[in-house]
């Protein structure tokens, strides 16, 4: 199978992260892909006409995305751990995914608005409301990082592809100062194989 890719893209990151937890890694070859909101890769278009990465072909042919549907995909693959099949457990890791996605999203947001968007059409309350979505979602990781213990699933992994995302493109932020039981979690956790084998270019 064949991802659509990009080295700095967090949502690919989580994928390429659940892909070498799960064993998978060696049967997926990257595919260069230039996802832009605004100068559309049309070949990328041509596979999902979001123009997002990762979108994923699998063996047989079949388009796959977004990076939740990818996760999901990959762990039934291969029988894996990464999302309880039911009750409560299931839940739970799917919500700190959806908030550890909406936090990378917010982050990515206030990227596009001060990378791609003319400076004379930015909107600093803009980024302040993307910021504080960060800053909120921050918040409620720092409560819950105290028991997570060793789990490795899609919640814990979107989580520290949201912080490796914010080490790469927000280094300014300094999220570690006021977020200890993150800062501590993750150290550990962006130690495994799977996260260094997937850091961002430069990071
Ligand atoms: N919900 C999507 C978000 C993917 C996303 O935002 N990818 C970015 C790169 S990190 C992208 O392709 N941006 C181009 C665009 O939004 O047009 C997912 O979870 O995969």
């Amino acid at each position: 199978m064949k991802i659509y890719h990009s080295a700095t893209s967090p949502f690919v990151r989580k994928c390429l992260v659940a892909a070498h937890e799960l064993g998978l890694r060696d049967r997926i070859d990257l595919v260069p892909a230039a996802a832009h909101p605004v100068d559309r890769d049309r070949n990328l278009v041509a596979v999902n006409p979001l123009g997002q990465v990762p979108a994923l072909v699998t063996d047989e042919g079949a388009v796959i995305h977004d990076s939740r549907v990818i996760c999901e995909y990959l762990n039934a693959l291969a029988d894996g751990e990464l999302i309880p099949a039911d009750g409560d457990a299931r839940w739970g890791v799917l919500v700190e995914q959806s908030l550890a996605d909406g936090i990378t999203d917010a982050a990515l947001l206030t990227r596009y608005e001060t990378a791609v968007r003319p400076e004379a059409l930015r909107w600093a309350e803009w980024i302040a409301g993307q910021l504080d979505k960060v800053a909120c979602g921050l918040a409620d990781l720092e409560r819950r990082a105290p028991a997570f213990g060793d789990r490795v699933d899609v919640g814990t992994i979107a989580f520290a592809c949201a912080l490796g995302y914010l080490d790469f493109r927000f280094a300014s932020l300094a999220w570690r100062d006021r977020h200890p039981n993150a800062a501590a979690w993750f150290e550990w956790f962006g130690g495994r194989d799977s996260m260094v084998a997937t850091r961002p270019p430069s990071a």
